[in-house]
């Protein structure tokens, strides 16, 4: 393996729900024929997966038909693993895992210890979001934009909980600071970047200390974070989260607040509801300028973050959008100072009316003259003056915030890993010791039907145990971890899945410590890989993984596919999605037969209720895996939503019906008995015009191919056409036409470039020249272990064709005089004298074949009396002389 290049390609994993989805097809498809082009480039590759096989629905499944989980869940992949057979895909099945087996959860619970040795796992009191139809804690990315459970539907509550936590925003710096290595060095899609740069949230301001007093004239200082400190003294209010201490402590003496507390639940996230608390608030610039500041109002509003900077804003309608917009709903009439202007300004506007001012002025610019001696400065340095001034008072200070939280991963449910923490009354909170690893689910009897909650709880036998310190009873800890967990670092497991003691390290140091290409869906974006990459920092600074190139990233190049959107027909009059039966599709433009009016055709997320959905086995069985995967990767480009529409297929059929002709041919002329045909033994200064086409052609497209199969991966459609175009050329001209050699040549490099889309046809083609070839009857080698044709010509070669191929005008004179021109092939340069010749005859019989030639040399002159034709400057000029 010394000096062979390795990579590690791997696609997303799949949850075994029991069937694929043609979002699955699209991963595999993209991440198979990446593996087997980088195999057939000599590349010892890792093309493995497995099973996110944790989570809900087995659970699911148990308590509503009273199936033991590991069952269904062995069922499902069963037949997914089929399914993933029947699309021709090549996976190293050797390294498969499933996350819900004890042989891998073991290493999860031992991930779980290091970090809970090192107090990055933790617990904690937390507001957590309830689902009470699945009586489980949910993380906030699972609680849609409604407040509802993206699974159950149920309105979600708020309730305190004990909670495990993995603080992974002690990593913070570095999950931020490594998102430069992953777009200049390794290549993540920007997108996929910024993304994640937004979801760590670092954010560079200032703590501002306002002083708020209530009625009786008691004061009490309280803090905001604000990113621009610039705008003190545009302040024209202070907002309070609805939890802040002030407000709870406020909320039993302040009429209404309690009931507008109380209706937190039903505020819409972008709600500019507020209520105005009895208290008012002094801008703390009055204590640097020396002037009197205005009693600013104070509310408690929604729009403010309970858990974000100080949970309090200071108000800046001027140069806030949400602040302009609040003031706009509580302050019909009042002014809105402008405190800092765009610095080439057209006009100055210093205070304007609300009325009149539609929209925040939230860039940079230069302070205005209601500023002070601060007026004229620009943003930044204004900033920084105003909080280093106030902080000589104790009023400020630089401060950041991160948006970034940490990682709630314990669910109250049976399927998951358990959580390998033993309660003791006299210890406390106890690791159990690596040796009895794995903590194993406990099996499930079928009283598990109808039950609510989560059935660990019920299993006394399991739940009770003895403490490993104290040896006293004790209780197990209940809680499983999230399924993120699993895959937060499976894909370390494959590099030794079958290492019983070591989850992985003995293969990283091998060159493959981590993953060269990941293939998935855009809608992991951030969760997953956040969480991936943060357990791959944790495990680096255990010593115990690296990528080799001293970032701690698991991912160096990813590749984020689109989803796959199903054709969606609905009435225009009712909304009702349709049935395919419901449309007749006779006639220019289908129709609804009940209504006989067009309808409705969109393209959405492929859905049951939206009759949208499309079933990979049945597209399998209809048109062939290969059709299939080639039509996934020709109908749209990588990143791109691929609009689902099956009658395109045919087009992919009648490209394989053409080759198909096209490796008949050959194996029927004697192209198919070349044996070792190699372009070095080809004289391509001496080809047939057709030869010099299609070799030239094979040579471009094998090229591209290649650079798109290595570097361009998002334009893999265009492979597909660069393919389907070879195939074309090669049929213009027709086998018969080329000579043996090239014929061959430029077929099985065809075939070679199509072997990663559609391996069996390939193989199958590939078989039928070869058994051809074959004197003794030895059966074909598989054309997975031939070379890549990377480059079919030599760089000469190619030269030589180009510049052959590169007309030249010859201008034709009869007796000196200039009559008509036409294209030639240009000279080769070096040429023998007997190709000069050869080509001189084929331009003199060229000019014949013209009309011109025959007008002028047939017809106005006898072509038999001719006196001498002079050929000039390699061509340039034919003179002919009568
Ligand atoms: C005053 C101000 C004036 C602000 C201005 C912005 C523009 P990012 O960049 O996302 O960190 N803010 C602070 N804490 C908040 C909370 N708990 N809930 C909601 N909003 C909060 O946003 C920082 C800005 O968000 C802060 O800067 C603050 O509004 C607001 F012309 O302060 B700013
Ligand atoms: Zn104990």
């Amino acid at each position: 393996m010394q000096g062979q290049q390795s990579s590690y390609v791997l696609p997303m994993f799949a949850y075994p729900s029991g069937s694929l989805h043609m979002g699955h097809l699209r991963v595999y498809t993209i991440s198979d024929v990446l593996a087997r082009y980088r195999r057939m480039k000599g590349e010892h590759v890792l093309h493995p997966t497995g099973w996110d096989a944790f989570g809900l629905p087995a659970e699911n499944a148990a308590i509503e038909r009273g199936i033991d989980p590991a069952v269904w869940t062995q069922e499902n992949i069963t037949k997914m693993k089929a399914q993933l057979k029947s699309m021709n895909t090549q996976f190293d099945w050797d390294a498969e895992i499933s996350t819900c087996s004890p042989s891998f959860y073991k290493h999860t619970q031992s991930i779980f210890l290091r970090l809970y040795q090192r107090g990055l796992a933790y617990q904690a009191e937390a507001l957590v979001n309830y689902d009470p139809v699945d009586k489980t804690v949910l993380a906030n990315e699972q609680v849609d934009s409604n407040g509802r459970s993206w699974r159950s539907g149920a309105l979600v509550q708020q309730i305190t909980l004990r909670q495990w936590f993995f603080r992974i925003t002690a990593f913070k710096e570095a999950l931020l600071e490594d998102l430069w290595y992953l777009s200049e060095v390794g290549e993540w899609p920007d997108r996929v970047v910024t993304q994640q740069r937004n979801w760590i949230g670092r954010s560079v301001g200032a703590r501002i200390q306002f002083t708020l007093a209530d009625r009786e004239g008691q004061s009490t200082p309280v803090r905001v974070f604000t990113t621009r400190p610039d705008t003190l003294f545009g302040v024209k209010f202070i907002t309070l989260s609805m939890t802040h201490p002030l407000v709870k402590q406020l909320a039993p003496t302040t009429p209404g607040l309690q009931e507008f507390l109380d209706r937190r639940a039903s505020f819409a996230p972008d709600s500019k509801e507020g209520f105005e608390l009895p208290l008012s608030a002094i801008n703390p610039l009055s204590e640097i300028t020396g002037t009197s500041s205005d009693m600013l109002p104070v509310f408690t509003a929604p729009y403010v973050l309970e858990n974000y900077g100080e949970g309090a804003v200071m108000g800046v309608p001027a140069h806030d959008s949400r602040d302009l917009g609040f003031w706009k709903t509580q302050r019909k009439l009042a002014p809105v100072p402008i405190v800092v202007t765009p610095t080439n300004p057209k006009e100055r506007h210093t205070n304007l009316h609300i009325a009149d001012l539609p929209s925040a002025y939230t860039g940079h610019g230069a302070l205005t003259e209601l500023c002070g001696h601060y007026s004229g400065l620009l943003s930044e340095e204004a900033g920084a003056r105003i909080i280093q001034d106030l902080n000589k008072k104790g009023l400020a200070e630089p401060f950041e915030t991160w948006k970034l939280r940490d990682w709630l991963i314990s669910r109250q449910r049976y399927w998951g890993t358990p959580i390998p923490i033993i309660h003791c009354s006299s210890c406390g909170t106890v690791s159990v010791p690596e040796k009895d690893l794995p903590v194993e689910l406990p099996k499930l009897d079928s009283s598990i039907r109808g039950q609510t909650g989560n059935p660990l709880d019920k299993i006394d036998d399991w739940v009770n145990c003895q403490c490993p310190k104290c040896s006293g009873p004790a209780k197990r800890e209940t809680d499983t971890m999230d399924t993120f967990v699993d895959s937060s670092w499976y894909f370390m497991r494959f590099l030794d899945s079958s290492n019983e003691v070591e989850p992985f390290s003995s293969k990283s140091t091998e060159g493959m410590g981590s993953v060269d290409l990941y293939v998935g869906g855009v809608e992991h974006a951030i969760l997953h890989l956040l969480y991936a990459r943060f357990i791959y920092k944790f495990l680096n600074s255990e010593g115990l993984v690296s990528n080799g190139e001293g970032y701690a990233e698991p991912f160096r190049r990813l590749i984020a596919q689109g989803m796959v959107h199903g054709k969606t027909v609905s009435d225009p009059d009712t909304g009702r999605f349709l049935l395919p039966h419901e449309i007749e599709l006779g006639g220019d433009l289908p129709t609804i037969k009940a209504t006989g009016k067009p309808p409705n055709v969109t393209w959405e997320k492929m859905s049951k209720s939206k009759y949208n959905g499309v079933d990979p086995s049945t597209c399998i069985e209809k048109y062939g895996a290969d059709a299939l995967r080639a039509h996934i990767l020709f109908a749209a480009p990588v990143s791109e939503v691929l609009q689902w529409d099956e009658e395109k297929i045919v087009g992919i059929q009648r490209w394989f019906g053409r080759v198909h002709r096209l490796v008949n041919d050959l194996a029927a002329s004697s192209g198919g008995l070349v044996s070792a045909s190699s372009t070095s033994e080809v004289d391509v200064g001496n080809l047939s015009e057709a030869d010099a086409t299609v070799l030239l052609h094979a040579h471009c497209t094998s090229k591209t191919i290649t650079e798109t199969f290595s570097e361009n991966v998002y334009s893999l459609n265009t492979a597909i056409s660069d393919l389907i175009k070879l195939t074309n050329a090669l049929h213009e001209s027709g086998v018969q036409s080329l000579s043996p050699p090239t014929a061959h040549i430029t077929i099985t490099a065809l075939l070679k470039m199509m072997a990663p889309v559609a391996p069996a046809f390939a193989e199958e083609c590939w078989e039928r020249i070869n058994l051809c070839t074959s004197t003794e009857g030895r059966t074909a080698e598989s054309i997975f272990s031939t070379s890549w044709p990377s480059d079919i010509l030599s760089d000469e070669q190619e030269e030589t064709l180009r510049s052959r191929r590169q007309a030249m005008v010859c201008a034709v004179q009869i007796n000196g005089k200039l009559r008509f021109t036409i294209n030639v092939r240009p000279p080769t340069t070096g040429e023998s004298e007997d190709n000069k010749a050869k080509r001189e005859a084929e331009i003199i019989n060229a000019i014949r074949a013209t009309a011109e030639g025959r007008l002028w040399l047939t017809e106005k002159n006898d072509w038999e009396k001719r006196k001498r034709v002079v050929v000039v400057r390699d061509g340039k000029v034919v003179n002919f002389v009568f």
